[in-house]
């Protein structure tokens, strides 16, 4: 059955290319992020290729009152959310914890821990009314383990991976799914050209090794979602093959192109 389904940080990456496999299959999308041209793009696109409704709505998840703004564009539109993809998030910098940048800190924790309960907080109120709905966080591998440099993009995503177990204990008894994917190094995204600040030869981190692809993330979410009423998908942790852990990657070359 069609859903209602909105993704945070649909511009680019793992989001935008979740976005494109929902409209795929059929389903209503609510995309956001801070690029309006972007996003105004990608519903073209997708409204020509894909017989489904998409709006799209630009606020920066970091500003409560914008959070707000935008769930009140919905309700008054009557449209219900039935899966929430909270996938907007980012690191910036990689710098040891005593070069850090308070901007960058900042940044990440406003955007990866606070925007993302902003928005869990505002869609699980009516999910909660209605009995039923699923959250699907973006979470890391950076959840689950700490690499040199990684300080607080690890510290922000181990708070996602505590908000994901926190908030299913907080929902599961009024029918509402919480699970997360975790996934290593994955390329298709702007993460590592974000991360350095638009330096593209040190963002260049995908040369020697293939990753993930976004596509691969978007399919194991799309998978998570899809489950029948009585599976709950908790967690997924996925690498591309040629990564064992947070610290190993067997720089070998790509040898799956
Ligand atoms: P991208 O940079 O390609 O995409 C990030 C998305 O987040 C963009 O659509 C961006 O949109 C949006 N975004 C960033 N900040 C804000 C904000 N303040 N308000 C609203 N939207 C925002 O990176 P990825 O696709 O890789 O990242 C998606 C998620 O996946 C993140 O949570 C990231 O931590 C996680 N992740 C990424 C991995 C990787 O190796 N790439 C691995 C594991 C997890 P816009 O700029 O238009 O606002
Ligand atoms: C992104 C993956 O390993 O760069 O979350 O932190 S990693």
């Amino acid at each position: 059955m069609e859903k209602n389904v909105l993704i945070t940080g649909a511009t680019a990456g793992i989001g935008l290319a979740t976005a494109r496999i929902f409209a795929q299959h059929g389903h209503n999308l609510v995309l956001t992020g801070r690029r309006q041209d972007r996003l105004e793009k990608i519903r073209d696109q997708l409204d020509v290729g894909e017989q489904v409704d998409i709006g799209i709505l630009r606020f920066d998840v970091r500003d409560s009152h914008a959070c707000e703004e935008a769930l009140g564009l919905l309700k008054d539109k009557n449209f219900h959310v039935d899966i929430l993809i909270n996938n907007a998030g980012l690191a910036k910098g990689y710098d040891a914890i005593h070069e850090g940048k308070w901007e960058d800190w900042n940044q990440m924790i406003d955007t990866n821990i606070k925007g993302l309960l902003y928005m869990t907080r505002l869609v699980s109120e009516g999910m909660v009314n209605r009995g039923s709905g699923h959250i699907i966080n973006v979470c890391s591998i950076a959840g689950k383990e700490v690499y040199p440099k990684g300080n607080v993009y690890c510290a922000t995503k181990h708070a996602v991976d505590a908000l994901t177990r926190a908030t299913r204990l907080d929902l599961y008894e009024h029918g509402i799914k919480v699970s997360q994917v975790s996934p290593g190094h994955v390329e298709e995204t702007e993460f590592a050209s974000v991360r350095f600040d638009g330096d593209e030869e040190k963002a260049a981190i995908y040369t020697d090794f293939n990753p993930l692809t976004a596509r691969d993330v978007a399919d194991t979410i799309y998978y998570i979602a899809t489950r029948p009423h009585h599976v709950n998908i908790q967690d997924v942790v996925l690498f591309g093959a040629q990564q064992a852990n947070g610290n190993f990657i067997s720089r070998s070359g790509r040898l799956f192109d």
